[in-house]
C-alpha cells in the first residue's frame, strides 16, 4: 500500500480562523480528515503532520526515506526564502509535489518566488484547499504509471 506523507508549514493550523478571502473556512483538521479519508477509498495511507517550525520538517522530510512513497508539502512562508527546507528535499529521492492553498504568483511580488520549487516534482496553487487534493490525485496518478 502505498504511503504518502502530507506536510503544513508554519501558520497553517490557524486555517479557517482568518484571511477567509486567501484561505478559505476549511480548517485543517477538515483537510487532514478528507485526505486521510480520499487515501484510504483509494488504497493508499495518509499521514499527515504540521509545524511552525522549520527544523521538524526537515526532520519529518529527512525520516520520509524508507517510509513514504512521496510527499505533499506546502511549506507556508518558507517557500519563499528556506533553503534548508529546499536541500532537504534535494536530498531525498522521495518525490515531493509542492501545494499552496492560494495562487502565490498573483499575490504580493515576495510570495511569486518559491526556492523550493527547483527541488520539487511539481507545484499545485491556486485551488484553495482543494490544491491538496490535486496533489494527492497527482501523486497517485503518478505513482501508478511508475
Ligand atoms: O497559499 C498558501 O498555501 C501559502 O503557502 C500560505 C502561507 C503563505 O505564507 C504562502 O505565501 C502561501 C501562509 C499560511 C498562513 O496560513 C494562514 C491560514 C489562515 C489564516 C491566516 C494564515
Amino acid at each position: 500500500m502505498p504511503r504518502i506523507l502530507v506536510l503544513h508549514g508554519p501558520n497553517l493550523n490557524t486555517l479557517g480562523k482568518r484571511e477567509p478571502e486567501h484561505y478559505g473556512s476549511e480548517t485543517l483538521e477538515d483537510v487532514n480528515k478528507r485526505l486521510v479519508e480520499k487515501g484510504r477509498k483509494w488504497g493508499c495511507q495518509v499521514d499527515t503532520f504540521q509545524s511552525n517550525i522549520e527544523g521538524e520538517l526537515i526532520n519529518q522530510i529527512h525520516s520520509s526515506v524508507d517510509t513514504y512513497d512521496a510527499i505533499i508539502i506546502n511549506p507556508g512562508a518558507y517557500t519563499h526564502y528556506s533553503y534548508a527546507i529546499f536541500d532537504a528535499i534535494g536530498a531525498i529521492s522521495v518525490p515531493v509535489i509542492e501545494v499552496h492553498i492560494s495562487n502565490i504568483h498573483t499575490r504580493e511580488p515576495f510570495r511569486h518566488t518559491s526556492v523550493i520549487a527547483p527541488a520539487c516534482k511539481g507545484q499545485i496553487v491556486g485551488f484553495g484547499t482543494k490544491s491538496y487534493d490535486l496533489a494527492l490525485l497527482a501523486v497517485r496518478e503518478w505513482l501508478e504509471g511508475e
